[in-house]
């Protein structure tokens, strides 16, 4: 598949930018004590989120995790109404009642959020079923990490999605670790898309610190999909540069890796790429890094300002049925 243009490349470029900078902004707002929240880095994801998202339509739904702030800011979640419910601000996209684990913003096709290891995948099955029977051409992307592959509901899914040639592209974004155990100590597979023969369904490993690689291997498994062909299995292999959770010392990491990993960081690789390539010049690159953090410190700023959920919405939206408190 070729490279999209070049407007295409600088867009990926701005979102993986706007990613590392707004995780760059909470992670020191939460140092500071300014909030406080269980945060689960994306840093170093940035290129699957911004690769898989270039390949969608905004009509296509997404599903993803915990670790999810690069992939909503990819499937188009505005900024505000996603940090305040990531602080938990009655403007955020779920009246700051939900939090970072539970972000949905139906529209831009981001339907679930989930905390719930591997819960995802069904539910993307589900989407996707949902899609099938009303004759829609919409595509349902599950993001889920290394860790998900070996919970029950991965295999059901998968399972599943291939008996009914679902229109579901199940994205695994291999950042080496699930919590603190790497990926060699909980799989013997050599590659999770491996996995994908077990269920009759293309699977392929891609370099998920490249953006591009990444679009063109998702676009195939979208192309298969939306074409009535059934689900595919993307591997895209990439790390987690702050470790599991905001605060984790990486002890168990090996010597020399995380070194390794800051090498091959994604953000300053594909600006380097597009330098090379001409797509843009240093001047351009700088103006696009200082556009995001700019929007982001305003962002911030603003919605810490904004007022928590008043009491009264306690039950409301809550438990369906009840309304008032
Ligand atoms: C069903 C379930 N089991 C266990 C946990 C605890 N837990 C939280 S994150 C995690 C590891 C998941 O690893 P992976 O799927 O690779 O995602 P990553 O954090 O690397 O993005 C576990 C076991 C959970 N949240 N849900
Ligand atoms: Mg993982």
């Amino acid at each position: 598949m070729a490279d999209p243009d070049d407007d295409a490349q600088r867009s990926m470029y701005r979102t993986m930018v706007l990613i590392a900078a707004c995780d760059d902004a909470l992670r020191s707002a939460i140092s500071a004590g300014t909030i406080t929240m269980a945060y689960y880095s994306p840093r170093g994801q940035e290129a699957v989120a911004a690769g898989f998202a270039a390949a969608l339509r905004r009509d296509d739904y997404l599903v993803t995790t915990y670790r999810g702030l690069h992939d909503h800011i990819a499937k188009g979640v505005p900024l505000r109404p996603l940090l305040a419910e990531m602080l938990g601000r009655a403007a955020g996209t779920g009246k700051g009642k939900g939090g970072p684990m539970h972000v949905v913003w139906p529209e831009t096709g981001l339907m679930l959020t989930t905390g719930v290891v591997g819960s995802g995948l069904p539910i993307a099955a589900g989407l996707a079923w949902a899609s099938q029977r009303q004759g829609r051409s919409r595509v349902t992307v599950a993001s889920f990490g290394d860790g998900a592959t070996n919970i029950g509901a991965f295999h059901e899914a998968l399972n599943l999605a291939s008996v009914w040639r679902l229109p579901v592209v199940f994205l695994c974004q291999n950042n080496g670790y699930g919590e603190h155990t790497a990926f060699a100590e909980h799989q013997r597979t050599e590659h999770v898309a491996d996995r994908a023969t077990a269920y009759a369904m293309p699977g392929v490993t891609v370099d998920g610190n490249d953006p591009l690689a990444v679009r063109a291997a998702v676009s195939d498994a979208v192309v298969r999909a939306r074409s009535g062909e059934g689900p595919s299995l993307v591997e895209a292999v990439t790390y987690r540069l702050y470790g599991h959770v905001f605060g984790d010392r990486m002890s168990y990491v090996p010597a020399g890796e995380l070194d390794a990993a800051w090498e091959a960081e994604p953000v300053g690789r594909f600006r380097r790429l597009l330098l090379e390539r001409a797509v843009v010049n240093e001047e351009e690159a700088t103006d696009i890094e200082r556009d995001c953090a700019r929007l982001v410190a305003d962002t911030l700023d603003e919605v810490l300002a904004l007022p928590e959920p008043a009491a009264h919405e306690l039950m409301t939206d809550v438990v369906s049925g009840i309304t008032h408190a």
